[in-house]
């Protein structure tokens, strides 16, 4: 009996995924940046850059922590909310995977706060903050099939075309 959520793949923009919850990739400022995370503010809208700074101001005056999340309205998307999550910066030094495998398990402890059923995820850590692909794939799926969730489907949205290869290979690796 499988008690994880079912994992999905599609490739495409996450701004445009009808799911209870998108998950962001920030930064610890909570304020914005490039990548999926300019994406998700301009489609969604000022709504949720202000529901971030009253964030900041009552809970994250130093920034929200690496492997930490926190949700937010989603503005105008097609979702209730977005989780907004810090990946870690790849480190040819430093081992900082379970940092990155927080990520996901954070959102979902999250998800699982507000009830949301459907959540979309983007490869965390895998653009600005230079993840390899492969193995950022790899721990997005492990980490979720092990972890204890109420949410049904965990949507994996890839951007491209390398990244949709990279997750497929690994859910076809699995049992
Ligand atoms: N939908 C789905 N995936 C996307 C989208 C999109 N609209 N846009 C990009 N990706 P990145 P990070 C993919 O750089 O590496 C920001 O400036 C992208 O191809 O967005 O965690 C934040 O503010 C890549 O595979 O996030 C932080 O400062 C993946 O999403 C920093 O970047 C993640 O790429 C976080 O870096």
């Amino acid at each position: 009996m499988s008690t994880g959520p079912t994992l999905t793949l599609v490739r495409g923009d996450i701004t445009h995924e009808h799911v209870d919850a998108i998950v962001n990739a920030a930064n610890s400022s909570l304020l914005g940046g490039g990548g999926v995370d300019g994406a998700i503010h301009r489609a969604g809208g000022p709504e949720i850059l202000a529901e971030c700074r009253r964030l900041r101001a009552s809970h994250y005056g130093r920034g929200l922590p690496t492997g930490r999340a926190v949700a937010t309205t989603a503005g105008r998307l097609a979702a209730r909310w977005v989780i907004h999550t810090v990946g870690p910066v790849w480190s040819r030094t430093e081992d900082r995977s379970d940092l990155l495998a927080s990520c996901y398990r954070e959102s979902l402890r999250v998800a699982d706060e507000l009830g949301a059923r459907t959540v979309a995820f983007p490869a965390i850590s895998t653009g600005v903050y230079g993840w390899p692909m492969d193995d950022g794939a790899r721990i997005a799926v492990e980490t979720v099939r092990a972890t204890r969730t109420s949410v049904e489907e965990v949507r994996f949205v890839l951007f491209d075309e390398r990244a949709h290869e990279a997750f497929t290979e690994q859910t076809r690796e699995l049992p």
